[in-house]
């Protein structure tokens, strides 16, 4: 078994990682930023190295710093997480051949399908179902042409080098074309340094279902089912769920048996992600899969049992997998909010600041995957996500109970965050009846929202206000801002003086 780990990231995930490896007797590593010194997974880690300024790209994203750690540290592994240097080919390159391990697929495997036509086209001769389309990148207007007939408009226009929705066209008409291919190929260019593009038929209004599934090196592939992801804003995923409303027991085994198709086809190892469009008639199709441990990844967790940090690093070990197939067994319902520091008040707009008081829910059914604490400090150097709240039930129902009652107790005071957003989409009553496809949240929230959800979000505003005041006055040991009464003044503009606020 390896014996040391180097986690190539930060914030909660770095914390999930350095948790997994406490737990496994395996020595954690943990590299950070100059702005990144007192953060939760510095201090959780056995060693802790400074790798440059606060900007990722001299600091997480500084390759060569990275790997003079690892071998300072004398690691054994690099677990890259999420994001960073996770799907990276070139990172995947230089670790092997500097004879460490990288705690996820091979480097072919991870060069494979981060090319989306050489993915479609490995999918389509193994029988794996793909959208209707081109199997190669579109060389000229005409061949543009013959294939947009052929697939039939609505079309999709994608990058060859693209995934996450980034550089897509959606052409509704041939007249349209033309310019739409242009267009799609120099945003592809600036945005992957390759002008490659191709063609999909378009569907309105898919869900998008993933299956996670693990591989180990002997060529052993099973499937922990799905995850039902089609809630989201911009491309950015903000509520995950385990089962899908619309997968029953046929259905995940059809997706599961394509998944590992899938997945043996490409010369997968480790865990991985297969993702799907599903189409009103319940039908499904690849559409790309993530080589990596994803976000998303605890609500799998909660109704498998099944710990996927530890079993990529037995994976990475060279161990074979701790399950066969038949002895997976799916209980409950779980799902996560994404708590990201942006102001749904104020069109998601990113928030910083100093999170001054904190307090984490608990309780029955909850997880709560963070790298907050009081003290911290949330800066636009790195992603929004700040916290991924889990709620587990036996029914669906009860995960959607628990986890209101869960965002209900949550306090992150400081910066503005998801929390409100997250307690409206709980208690709409689409979501709640599981009628939910990649367009929900600009269908049912794009326009003015609902006033008692109004009425609801000015309460917290004023829990949040005066506990904030509250938890002041006890840290200072000021008298309490209700003995101020008798004044003639605003108790909040004595208050707000004495905190040198005026
Ligand atoms: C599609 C699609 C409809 N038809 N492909 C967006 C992200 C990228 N990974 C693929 N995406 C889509 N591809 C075809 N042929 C609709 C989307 C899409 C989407 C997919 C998954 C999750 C959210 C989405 C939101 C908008 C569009």
């Amino acid at each position: 078994m390896i014996k040391k780990i180097l986690i190539a990231n930060r914030g909660e995930i770095a914390v999930r990682i350095i948790r997994a490896c406490r737990e496994m007797g395996i020595k954690s590593v943990a590299i950070f930023s100059e702005i990144d010194r007192r953060s939760l997974h510095v201090r959780l880690a056995d060693e802790a190295y400074l790798v440059g300024p606060a900007p990722a790209t001299q600091s997480y994203l500084n390759m060569d710093r990275i790997m003079e750690v690892a071998k300072e540290s004398k690691a054994e592994a690099i677990h890259p997480g999420y994001g960073f240097f996770a799907e990276n080919y070139e990172f995947v390159k230089r670790v092997e051949s500097e004879g460490l391990i990288f705690i996820g697929p091979p480097a072919e495997a991870v060069k494979l399908l981060g090319d989306k036509v050489a993915a479609r086209k490995t999918m389509r001769n193994s029988g794996v179902p793909i959208v209707p389309g081109t199997e190669v990148e579109i060389g000229s207007d005409e061949q543009g042409d013959s294939i947009a007939e052929e697939v039939g408009f609505p079309i999709l226009i994608k990058a060859v080098g693209g995934g996450g929705g980034k550089g897509m066209r959606i052409v509704r008409v041939k007249g349209e074309l033309k310019s739409a291919l242009r267009a799609a190929s120099s945003e592809a260019k600036s945005a992957f340094a390759d002008p490659r593009i191709y063609i999909e038929k378009y569907l309105e209004r898919p869900r998008h279902v993933e299956i996670q599934i693990l591989a180990d090196k002997f060529g052993n592939v099973i499937h922990l089912g799905e995850r039902e992801c089609s809630i989201q804003r911009r491309h950015q995923k903000v509520v995950e769920e385990s089962p899908s409303p619309v997968v029953d027991e046929k259905m995940r085994k059809a997706m599961g048996e394509a998944a590992v198709t899938a997945a043996k086809a490409s010369g997968y190892v480790n865990a991985g992600t297969i993702e799907f469009l599903v189409d009103s008639d319940r039908k499904f199709y690849f559409l790309e899969s993530n080589t990596r441990l994803q976000v998303e990844h605890p609500v799998t967790e909660m109704v498998t049992g099944i710990d996927l940090a530890k079993e990529q690093i037995r994976i990475a070990s060279g161990k074979k997998l701790s399950y066969r197939q038949e002895e997976i067994r799916w209980r409950g319902s779980a799902i996560e909010c994404r708590i990201y520091a942006e102001d749904p008040e104020n069109n998601f707009l990113p928030s910083t600041g100093l999170v001054h008081s904190y307090w984490e829910p608990s309780g029955p059914g909850i997880r709560v995957d963070s790298g907050l604490y009081e003290g911290a400090e949330v800066s636009l150097f790195y992603d929004p996500l700040i916290s991924k709240l889990l709620a587990w039930g036996e029914t669906r129902e009860e995960a959607i109970d628990r986890m209101r009652r869960a965002l209900s107790e949550y306090r992150i005071l400081g910066v503005a965050t998801t929390i409100p957003f997250h307690l409206r989409v709980m208690e709409n009553e689409k979501f709640r009846k599981g009628e939910i496809h990649t367009h929900f949240i600009e269908e049912e929230f794009g326009k003015d929202k609902p006033s008692e959800a109004k009425d609801e979000d000015e309460r917290r505003k004023a829990v949040a206000v005066f506990s904030a005041l509250l938890d002041y006055q006890e840290k200072k040991k000021i008298k309490p801002v209700l003995s101020k009464a008798r004044s003639k003044e605003s108790p909040w503009k004595i208050e707000g003086r004495k905190m040198g606020l005026r």
